[in-house]
């Protein structure tokens, strides 16, 4: 018995001793906590029209979870700058571009030819280079975008392209922040998915079923076009009442109410595109009902499913 109690004090000591010695450094404790938090999970509000983000986040896998408080549709899309291009580089350069070929595509001075060819034009020569890298697909007001990724470090650029009523860009009106990746790498491992998907120019290739409750889609980029956006998918409801030529004209930012809220059905999320051979997981909860794919790129493309 008094050896019992003997080892029982010594241990009391000893862990006093320590938990003291942790909380005089401090250091020691918050390690700890990292290593044991294995999810990186950046929380990013968007509403109309800003974006509510941390500017500095760690590279390596993370999950990007998005709520639209907002009434309007809203995405992100990140695009990672090349070295020696500065965020207001990216404003001035790229911004404008598209900006000058949508007001004379929306005034009637150009066709959509000749709209293309003013973004050409006026593009920076350095947008070459710059990196699509994922993001959240779009999402209509109240709900959440939940998306997986890796990124590496460098200067990114986070934006919401979505348009108001009168024309002109949610970036133009405030979704646009500069985020720093770190080299802080996470210890997030990426998850097991349930549906692969597999872009190509070509196809959308599904492998999987889609199942009632919460699904993990992995999409893999196999190739983009040479020239423009590349190759995306978004998610949306169909019912009664949704139209799906009227969704894949929305979807294009070249047209007349294209990408303008209200949107014409209920956009779940998705990812916008990343280089080839990346792969983005989004995470999405489903009830029963008919759903699509549906791409901003290619123009056109989609795919309706049915989940029992
Ligand atoms: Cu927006």
């Amino acid at each position: 018995m008094k050896n019992i109690n003997y080892v029982v004090i010594v241990v009391i000591i000893i862990t006093v001793f320590a938990s003291c010695k942790s909380d005089k450094k401090g250091q020691p404790k918050i390690d700890d906590l990292v290593e044991a938090n294995t999810d990186n999970v950046v929380e990013v509000i968007a509403k109309d029209f800003i974006f509510q983000v941390d500017s500095v986040i760690p590279s390596g896998w993370s999950t990007f979870r998005m709520k639209n408080t907002g009434m309007m549709e809203h995405f992100f899309l990140l695009t990672k700058l090349p070295d020696s291009i500065t965020f207001n580089d990216y404003i001035t350069g790229v911004g404008t571009a598209f900006g000058k070929s949508w007001n004379a595509y929306k005034n009637g001075e150009v066709d959509k030819e000749g709209a293309y060819g003013i973004l050409g034009a006026n593009i920076p020569e350095w947008y070459a280079n710059a990196t699509p890298m994922g993001g959240i697909g779009m999402i209509s007001g109240g709900q959440t975008g939940v998306t997986t990724m890796k990124l590496t470090p460098g200067n990114y650029v986070m934006e919401c392209y979505v348009k108001a009523v009168n024309g002109q860009f949610h970036s133009e009106l405030g979704m646009i922040n500069p985020i720093t990746v770190t080299d802080n790498v996470t210890k997030m491992e990426p998850p097991v998915a349930n549906v692969e998907v597999i872009l190509t120019n070509d196809s959308m290739e599904i492998k999987g079923k889609v199942i009632s409750g919460k699904n993990i889609i992995a999409v893999h980029f196999k190739e983009h076009p040479e020239v423009g956006l590349g190759n995306d998918i978004h998610i949306v409801k169909v019912d009664e009442k949704t139209n799906m030529d009227d969704v894949t004209f929305w979807m294009d930012w070249l047209n007349i109410g294209g990408l303008t809220s209200p949107g014409p059905a209920i956009f779940l999320g998705g990812t916008h595109e990343m280089p080839v051979g990346y792969t983005a997981y989004f995470h999405c909860t489903f009830e029963g009902g008919d759903y699509a794919f549906v791409a901003e790129t290619p123009i056109g493309r989609f795919k309706i499913f049915t989940v029992e």
